[in-house]
């Protein structure tokens, strides 16, 4: 490493708060910089496991359970985005001459590579994702990273000024990040993570942050909170929309992209409207997908041509787990949205697959781990969608969303008249290989179980996973 902040922080003593996803590649980081790394958890030593072996094999002191924040006086402490930045044991430390930051605030202000920033209450997984193949093809590498699971930080010594980042970035994490970008999308912004903050005021403030110092905003016209943001931000702003675009939002200077007759349209700055791409040209279901899309074309701007779109567009199955393209096989379109862990989710990935044309009847895998919640809604986003003709009920919470469905007023109707049937099968693989069977040609097949996965799953991946090799075996 020859970067003129090298050594920065030898000698120093470093706190990293929570030794999860974001804060563990942190450690042998800090240690191989010369720092004296003491890592903090809430959760005892024993359910660490061998997390906490590895922690003390770098080389790191680790102090975990109760009384883990006791004495915190370290001259740099890294917060992971969970733990709020307020809170009593972190303001004494700084009173008493401690740096507060985090892994993303510590990438920013490191790194040399030009950043690209992403946040939101829905989309920002797939903008981010579809944004950073856009961003690829410099001379430089392009690297995708932030919320969406891929901390960057241990890696900006490597970056040079020709690479490229997308950062996706959680409300959490933008609570102290003032940083620039080449570009700032805010996706929208509904009510969401309000037993975290203070409320819906701070939630917003956290998410405007992302524009502060960014060189260009990309924002939701069709959002009233982002159109508010427009109008108090500084930078142009490239508007984005399934709608046309009102003048009222647009302001003078500002550009838009929106969709026009089944096409993505740019209109610049003179008023020149230039087609980008057909929706047609979009692997992924469902227009919220396709504001997706105008939203990272509009970040790329010029470094992504008409050619580069469409080959990103026609190509790019989803972001795993979520509403993920996986094969067509005899017709039958198979999407694995083993994400999809609560009603409120398998109700958006329904959405998704109904708002796309033409019209494909689904058959949705359902069922999994019990966490006591109500299926009322499920039933609702179920029977209530003409679309969907079959349910196939699996594991343990098998009978409880049964029961849901056959309570539904319009269950003994549409399983009356035939547009529904309700299947149940003992075993996560009989579920999906009887979903296949029965579904037809022109027909979709989509794992969203509305469950979480540990009935019998180490965690959500895994069981996407097996679906994956289950329908790619088919
Ligand atoms: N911990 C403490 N004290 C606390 C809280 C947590 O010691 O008060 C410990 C936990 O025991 C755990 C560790 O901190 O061992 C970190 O856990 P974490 O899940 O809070 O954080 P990470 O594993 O670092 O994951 C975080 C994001 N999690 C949160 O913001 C809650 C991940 O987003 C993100 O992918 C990851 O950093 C990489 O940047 C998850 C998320 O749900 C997926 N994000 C929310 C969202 O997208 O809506 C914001």
């Amino acid at each position: 490493m020859t970067d003129m902040k090298d050594h920065e922080f030898a000698g120093k003593t470093v706190a990293l708060i929570g030794a999860g996803v974001s804060n563990m590649p942190l450690v042998p980081f800090f240690v191989s910089q010369g720092a004296s790394v003491t890592v903090r958890d809430s959760k005892s030593e024993e359910s660490m496991g061998e997390k906490a072996e590895k922690i003390k094999g770098y080389g790191a002191k680790l102090i975990a359970g109760d009384g883990y924040l006791d004495g915190l006086s370290e001259d740099i402490i890294v917060r992971s985005p969970g733990i709020r930045p307020d809170i009593p044991e972190f303001k004494a430390a700084v009173a008493g001459g401690s740096t507060l930051t985090s892994e993303m605030e510590l990438f920013l202000s490191h790194t040399k590579c030009k950043v690209w920033a992403v946040t939101g209450s829905d989309g920002k997984s797939t903008t981010t994702t579809v944004l950073s193949k856009l961003l690829e093809g410099g001379d430089g590498k392009t690297y995708l990273g932030g919320n969406i699971g891929s901390p960057l930080c241990h890696l900006y010594p490597e970056m040079t000024e020709r690479d490229r980042a997308a950062v996706e970035l959680s409300s959490f994490q933008l609570m102290t990040i003032d940083a620039p970008f080449e570009a700032a999308i805010v996706t929208n912004v509904t009510p969401n993570h309000l037993n975290w903050h203070t409320g819906m005021d701070e939630y917003i403030a956290a998410k405007e942050r992302i524009l502060r110092r960014a060189k260009r905003a990309v924002l939701n016209a069709g959002n009233e909170v982002t159109v508010g943001m427009g109008k108090r931000c500084s930078c142009p702003v490239t508007w984005f929309s399934r709608d046309p675009i009102g003048d009222d939002v647009l302001r003078d200077g500002d550009s838009a992209i929106y969709l026009d007759g089944g096409v993505i349209v740019k209109r610049e700055k003179g008023g020149k409207k230039v087609p980008v791409l057909a929706l047609s040209d979009i692997l992924l279901p469902g227009l919220h997908n396709a504001e997706n899309y105008m939203a990272a074309i509009a970040a790329a701007g010029d470094l992504a041509d008409a050619e580069k779109i469409r080959t990103v567009a026609s190509s790019f199955p989803g972001v795993e787990h979520r509403l993920e393209f996986v094969r067509e096989k005899d017709g039958v379109r198979f999407y694995n949205g083993s994400i999809d862990s609560s009603p409120t989710r398998t109700d958006a990935a329904l959405s998704a697959l109904c708002g796309s044309a033409p019209d494909r009847p689904i058959t949705v895998i359902l069922g999994g781990y019990d966490k006591k919640i109500p299926f009322a809604p499920l039933a609702d986003a179920v029977l209530g969608r003409d679309l969907v003709v079959r349910a196939v009920l699996n594991g343990a919470t098998a009978d409880a969303i049964e029961d849901a469905l056959r309570q539904h007023p319009l269950f003994a109707k549409r399983v009356g008249d035939g547009s529904f049937e309700m299947l149940r099968e003992p075993s996560f693989e009989d579920a999906v290989l009887t979903a296949a069977r029965e579904a037809k040609a022109g027909e979709t097949v989509i794992l969203s179980p509305a469950c979480a996965s540990f009935d019998r799953f180490e965690n959500f991946e895994e069981r996407g996973k097996r679906f994956k090799e289950i329908v790619t075996g088919l």
